[in-house]
């Protein structure tokens, strides 16, 4: 990396940084506002893309997922969601056990590695409804890893049963919990979060569940939600803290920026802008593959940035294409007019198409390969 000449940049003041970043040094929080405040998309693109090189170097990293959402029912608010719903508005919904299970087992044909599980703030429904989920799933499908419930979701959990997160966390696991979805970091900052998801956990406890969890073995991802009221500062502030507990713990695989769509949300109202720009998105993968220099993945999510500009993110830091997801709601519900599910055989195109290499994995990174009616998981 040492070695690298770096190229004439549009933007000389990106120039130390280039020479940081390519001498494997941390950037600073000014380091990551100054790259933020640049419109030199090819030099970001281009220093992300030698550091997704140095340490993946083609290979490109996708699974086989289903989303189960087993309800929207939510006691929260937030303005930025348009998926939650109060428990007697019209689409409500709350999946008996029986169903998650039968849904789980639709378009099973396509040989699917992980179900990824997140739902509302439910007032109702006991924590044993949780447990019992995960414990038929793990029954019924055995091979599939579950990755479930953010943690906004375990700390509710934990408050309205007043069990410790540790306690929660240890339930789900013995039951069969795999690991935990990034979902419901947004933006970590309290001022912005007060506007865009009033009463949902604040930093403190959204990481304070992942450290249990890494604790616990359970790996984890994270997400940070742009594109809305956030500043630069902000967005900097949260990469960095997640950079923290990384050097603390090292249970973060992947990172995922993910999109604010604003159709259907309350959020949308406020701002005077629809969607984020293709610049956006790719700016967001690769000024986080630069800062979280300890986080081992950065996950280009298609359904939220499409297809096509997530195919072109492979080339701008992210090394992970966000599975074949099967019925895929909170976005949708906010507009997403994206393709619910891109077969295998479409993911594999983006990839070589992008010059790159397919590497199909399972949840924990592990390869997964197939014959023509089996399926193994190599470790
Ligand atoms: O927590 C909600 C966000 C998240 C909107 O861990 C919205 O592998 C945009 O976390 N516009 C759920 N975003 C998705 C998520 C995720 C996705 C893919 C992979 C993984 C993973 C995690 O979506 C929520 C929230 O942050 N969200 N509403 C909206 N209107």
């Amino acid at each position: 990396m040492q070695e690298e000449r770096i190229p004439e940049f549009e933007d000389s003041e990106l120039r130390p940084i280039a020479e940081k970043a390519l001498a494997e040094e941390r950037l600073t929080f000014e380091d990551g506002v100054a790259l933020y405040r640049s419109n030199d998309l090819l030099a970001l693109g281009w220093l992300a893309a030698r550091v997704r090189q140095r340490l993946h170097g083609t290979r490109t990293y996708f699974n086989v997922n289903r989303h189960i959402n087993p309800t929207n029912v939510c006691v929260a608010s937030c303005k930025l969601c348009a998926f939650g719903r109060k428990p007697d508005a019209p689409g409500a919904y709350t999946m008996a056990l029986e169903e998650a299970f039968q849904k789980a087992g639709e378009g099973w044909s396509e040989v699917v590695t992980e179900f990824h599980i997140v739902g509302g703030l439910h007032p109702d429904l006991p924590f044993d409804y949780y447990v019992d989920l995960i414990r038929g799933l793990k029954e019924r499908f055995p091979s599939v890893h579950l990755k479930a419930f953010t943690a906004v979701e375990i700390a509710y959990y934990s408050q309205y049963t007043r069990l410790p997160i540790r306690t929660i966390l240890e339930r789900l696991k013995e039951a069969g919990l795999g690991s935990l979805p990034g979902g419901g970091a947004e933006i970590f900052a309290p001022a912005v979060r007060r506007v865009i998801c009033d009463h949902k956990i604040g930093a403190h406890t959204w990481l304070k569940v992942h450290r249990t969890a890494h604790e616990l073995g359970l790996h984890s991802n994270a997400t940070m939600l742009y594109g809305h009221i956030e500043s630069d500062e902000d967005r900097v502030d949260h990469l960095l803290q997640l950079r923290n507990l990384q050097d603390e713990t090292r249970g973060f695989q992947t990172f995922i920026p993910l999109a604010f769509h604003t159709a259907n949300t309350e959020l949308g109202k406020l701002i005077d802008r629809r969607e984020t720009t293709g610049f956006m998105d790719l700016k967001n993968v690769a000024i986080s593959r630069l800062l979280l220099d300890n986080f081992p993945h950065i996950k280009a999510y298609w359904i939220m940035m499409t297809p096509r500009v997530a195919q072109v993110a492979l080339r701008f830091g992210a090394d992970d294409l966000d599975g074949t997801v099967v019925e895929e709601k909170i976005y949708h519900d906010a507009g997403a007019p994206n393709p619910q599910a891109l077969t295998r055989q479409e993911i594999l195109r983006l990839i070589r198409d992008a010059g790159l290499e397919p590497f199909e994995r399972d949840s924990l990174y592990r390869p997964v390969t197939r014959t023509e009616s089996s399926l193994t998981v190599q470790v």
